[in-house]
């Protein structure tokens, strides 16, 4: 299947000019295999790891990975850790290197390569595509009821407050076009964690993109520790406040 999936993709990564951003925080155990599947999945793309210094030595490891310096690429950051710093970097190397096409994926296997294809292709004629997991086709596996209720939560606060459309905002597998981007400004998002993925959605609506979402299904981590906390749940709810006060119109 993998083969068969690159093959119809060969032809249109030489099209489309396509980044994959992934940030990582201590993903030593992930990254490497990550970084091949990608590599047979999606031969044409070139890839961004965003490293916030792991204390694991991820960035050691992808150091170490075939294609670094070619088709991969290793930003290791300092300054104040964050993902949402991550993606903001992450984007901006890629408006800064003339991709068209900029992909978001977490590290730990839950957005599984397989769904490249499926998110790349609709991104031909969207703005931002969404990996989701509560459309038709989509769903989430070993996911802790925890997890499935701040994650329902979150959603159902978002499109309350923020009269958002979409079923899974708080998703970080997707795809923007550069033109959209280039519109919203990474460096104006200004949250800083999980929400930063909310605002994009929220600045993305202003400027009405075309939004859409296609099916996947997300397995939870296996491998490595997450990095979700308590303060930075306190600090979604109080971004989702703010946005929904600014009066901002850019
Ligand atoms: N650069 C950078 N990457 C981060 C940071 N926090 C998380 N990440 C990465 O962002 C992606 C999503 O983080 P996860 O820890 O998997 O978050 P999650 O999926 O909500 O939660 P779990 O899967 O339960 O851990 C992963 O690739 C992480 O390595 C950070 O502060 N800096
Ligand atoms: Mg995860």
């Amino acid at each position: 299947m993998r083969i068969a999936q690159a093959v119809t993709f060969i032809a249109y990564q030489v099209l489309e000019k396509t980044l994959i951003i992934i940030p990582t925080y201590n993903e030593r155990e992930n990254i490497a295999e990550l970084l091949k599947q990608i590599g047979e999945i999606v031969p044409g793309a070139h890839v961004v790891v965003v490293d916030d210094r792991s204390p694991d030595g991820t960035g050691e490891v992808v150091r170490s990975c075939r294609g670094v310096g070619e088709t991969i690429t290793l930003i290791e950051r300092s300054g104040e850790r964050g993902l949402g710093n991550a993606y903001r970097d992450g984007l901006r190397f890629g408006l800064d290197h003339g991709y068209e096409v900029l992909v978001t994926m977490d590290a730990d296997f839950s957005h599984n390569p397989l769904h490249l294809p499926a998110v790349l292709e609709a991104s031909r004629d969207n703005d931002v595509v969404i990996g989701s997991r509560y459309i038709r086709d989509g769903g989430t596996i070993n996911w802790r009821i925890r997890r499935i209720l701040l994650s329902w939560l979150a959603n159902r606060f978002a499109r309350f407050i923020l009269k958002l459309k979409g079923a899974d905002l708080t998703s970080g597998f997707r795809a923007y076009r550069r033109t959209i981007l280039e519109e919203i400004k990474p460096e104006k998002v200004r949250s800083n964690g999980y929400s930063f993925l909310v605002e994009t959605i929220f600045r993305a609506q202003r400027k009405n993109a075309r939004v859409t979402e296609v099916p996947i299904i997300f397995f939870d981590r296996t491998m490595g520790t997450s990095k979700i906390s308590r303060r930075e749940i306190f600090k979604s709810i109080f971004t989702l406040l703010r946005l929904r006060c600014s009066r901002f119109r850019e």
